[in-house]
């Protein structure tokens, strides 16, 4: 297949999953075509079949807000044009998918490539729900020719808030290259980060508000008063000085590394005892299953599709978003007792492979592209003003 992947290309999962896909798709013979305004940040080097073309902004005076939309459904239309894409797939509705809709729209009224979106999160939890972006969001996806989410929580909200038909939206989780990510890689970190031999806690995200990052210094200082340990931060966002002042106020900054942003995260995680991930809302939580695949335990809240990817008891504990006294004794119940903690590893690492390594999730998105081509996935009748799916002119002349 002749593929477009739109993703956003800097630090977060939805760009990382995005890439993944990507790399591995073009391994298994398809050329894949990137579009996006800068190259997403996992795509280094050269890759057979891999392009990526840059969506080109001019600065104008009159643009306060230049319109990227505009100029990203440009892009794919040149790019879908030149070289006779099959499908295009869209990570993160807003606003990939409209500016999709647009490029096939430019392409002789409306025959060009497929459209898959797939939501990943606050596209449809936050953001997609406000009331500027709710009708041009509701309209986009119900557009796209294939839908997924990467949890079924996703599904529900989608359904739910955004009024999809239940057998549209096809569930595929987020997937995790278990070669990559995996425990007990050389070189080991620990000396550098726990000198003293500490327990080592983790956090990696973008630091925005929704991961509640202060919670991560409030659990590990609680864990701190019980044993010795160590808080490696990972990753920039606009949180990042609160709680830096957080850690300053609980005395425990001494005990704080915030190393900033890291594009190979594999090389941090595997020397971590226990990941913390006490997020307000997780529509799946990447940075979780990336801990996992390296035999590490999670405490996270249970909010979102958490649930879907760490099993409370088994690979971590789930606990009440906020709870950061709870979260505490459950980090302190794994760090101090080792035998807990092995089996728990060995548990979460389990899952990984099992359920969501990338050999076993890939080829699901292969087949769902299939299926969309052959026009087997519903699109909803009732949308006005369309022709049934199987009416709709096929692309070229
Ligand atoms: O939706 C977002 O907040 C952005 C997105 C991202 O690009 O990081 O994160 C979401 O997508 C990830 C990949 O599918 C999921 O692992 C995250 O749970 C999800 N974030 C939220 O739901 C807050």
């Amino acid at each position: 297949m002749r593929l477009g992947i739109t993703c956003y290309p800097t630090y977060g999962g939805s760009g990382a999953v995005a890439t993944e896909l990507g790399l591995a798709l073009a391994e298994r013979g398809h050329e894949v075509h990137f579009i996006s305004y800068a190259a997403p940040f996992r795509l280094v080097g050269f890759r057979e079949r891999i392009y990526f073309h840059e969506v080109e902004m001019d600065e104008y005076p009159l643009f306060e807000h230049p319109p990227y939309s505009l100029a990203l459904a440009v892009a794919i239309h040149e790019v879908a044009s030149q070289h006779e894409l099959d499908l295009v797939h869209v990570h993160y509705a807003i606003p990939h998918a409209t500016s999709a809709w647009i490029a096939r729209q430019m392409m002789n009224g409306g025959r060009g490539p497929k459209i898959v979106t797939t939501l990943h999160g606050t596209d449809i939890t936050l953001i997609g729900q406000h009331p500027s972006f709710h009708s041009i969001t509701r309209f986009s996806i119900r557009r796209s020719d294939g839908l997924t989410t990467v949890s079924e929580f996703l599904r529900h909200e989608t359904e739910e808030s955004f009024g999809v038909e239940p057998d549209r939206i096809r569930v595929i989780p987020n997937f995790i290259d278990t070669e990559r990510y995996r425990p007990e890689r050389e070189p080991c970190h620990r000396p550098a980060l726990a000198p003293g031999g500490e327990k080592i806690l983790m956090h990696v995200s973008n630091f925005r508000a929704v991961k509640r990052i202060d919670d991560v210094v409030e659990v590990f200082a609680r864990v701190r008063s019980h044993l010795a340990a160590r808080l490696v931060m990972v990753g920039d966002g606009p949180e990042r000085a609160r709680a830096q002042q957080r850690a300053e106020e609980l005395g425990v900054a001494d005990d704080v590394v915030f190393l900033g942003k890291h594009t190979s995260v594999e090389e941090l995680l595997h020397c971590a005892d226990l990941f913390v991930l006490p997020s307000e809302s997780e529509s799946f939580g990447l940075a979780a299953l990336e801990a996992m695949a390296c035999g590490v335990p999670v405490v996270a809240s249970r909010v979102g599709g958490l649930p879907e990817v760490v099993e409370d008891g088994v690979s971590g504990f789930l606990l009440p978003v906020g709870d950061v006294e709870a979260m505490a004794e459950a980090a302190v119940s794994i760090l101090a007792d080792g035998e807990r903690a092995r089996t728990m590893g060995l548990a979460a690492r389990s899952t990984a492979v099992e359920r969501f390594g990338a050999e076993r999730i890939v080829p699901v998105y292969e087949r769902f592209y299939e299926e969309v081509l052959r026009e087997e996935v519903r699109v909803p009748a009732g949308l006005p003003g369309e022709l049934p799916a199987s009416k709709r002119a096929r692309r070229g002349p």
